[in-house]
C-alpha cells in the first residue's frame, strides 16, 4: 500500500508560448500548467506566488516565472513524472538543450520522505559542482531533487506552499534551507504581483 505523500512540484518557464491554445508570457503558461496539474493530481493543489528569477546559469537566456505546487498523493513517483513530461509536451516543450530556454518545465522536486535511487547515489548527485551537473542527464529519477538546497528560485516559491517539508537527507526544513543561502541568492527572486511575465 502507498500512503498519500507530499508532492513537491517546481515549475519554470521563461519563454513565450506561441500558436498554443493557452498563448501568453511564462506566468500564464504557469497558470495554465497549474489547471493540468489540479486535473491530473486528483487533489487540491496548493500554489506559490508567482516569481521572476534570472536565469540560471547568468546569461543562459531570459528572466524565469518560477513557482511550485504541494498536494498530497498516493502515485509512484515514476508516474508522476510520467505526468508531468506529459504535461510539458502539451505546452511545446522540445526536450533538447539541458538548462536551455523552456515554454515550461516542471520538476519533481520530492515526494514525501522518498529517497531515490538510494542514499549512496543521491550523496553523488548532490556532490556535482554546477558544471559538472549541466553535462550529465541523470537516466532515472533522483529524490529529493539534488541541486533543490542551492537554488532560491526553488525554495523561495517552495517556501509558500510547503515550509516545514523536512529534506530526508540534509534534515533541514524548506525554510531552514532557505536561510542558509546568501541574501543576495533570495534578493534576485522577486514575487510577480500580478502573476505576469
Ligand atoms: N531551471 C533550469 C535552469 N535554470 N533558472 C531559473 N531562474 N529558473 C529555473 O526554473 C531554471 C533556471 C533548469 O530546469
Ligand atoms: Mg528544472
Ligand atoms: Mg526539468
Amino acid at each position: 500500500m502507498t500512503l498519500d505523500q507530499l508532492c513537491l512540484i517546481a515549475l519554470g518557464a521563461n519563454l513565450p508560448l506561441r500558436g498554443q491554445a493557452s498563448e501568453g508570457g511564462p506566468g500564464a503558461t504557469l497558470d495554465a500548467a497549474l489547471r493540468r496539474l489540479e486535473a491530473v493530481a486528483g487533489a487540491a493543489v496548493s500554489v506559490s506566488d508567482f516569481y521572476r528569477t534570472p536565469a540560471f546559469p547568468p546569461g543562459a537566456g531570459p528572466d524565469f516565472a518560477n513557482a511550485a505546487a504541494a498536494f498530497r498523493g498516493t502515485e509512484a513517483p515514476e508516474v508522476l513524472l510520467a505526468q508531468l513530461h506529459a504535461i510539458e509536451a502539451e505546452f511545446g516543450r522540445r526536450r533538447e538543450t539541458r538548462w536551455g530556454a523552456r515554454t515550461l518545465d516542471l520538476d519533481l522536486v520530492a515526494v514525501g520522505e522518498r529517497v531515490l535511487p538510494d542514499t549512496a547515489a543521491h550523496a553523488q548527485w548532490r556532490a556535482l559542482g554546477p558544471r559538472e551537473a549541466q553535462g550529465r542527464t541523470p537516466d532515472r529519477l533522483i529524490l529529493p531533487h539534488p541541486r533543490m538546497q542551492e537554488r532560491a528560485f526553488v525554495l523561495v516559491p517552495l517556501a509558500d506552499v510547503a515550509p516545514d517539508w523536512r529534506h530526508p537527507i540534509l534534515g533541514r526544513t524548506v525554510r531552514e534551507m532557505l536561510a542558509a543561502l546568501p541574501d543576495a541568492a533570495r534578493a534576485e527572486v522577486v514575487r510577480l504581483p500580478n502573476r505576469r511575465l
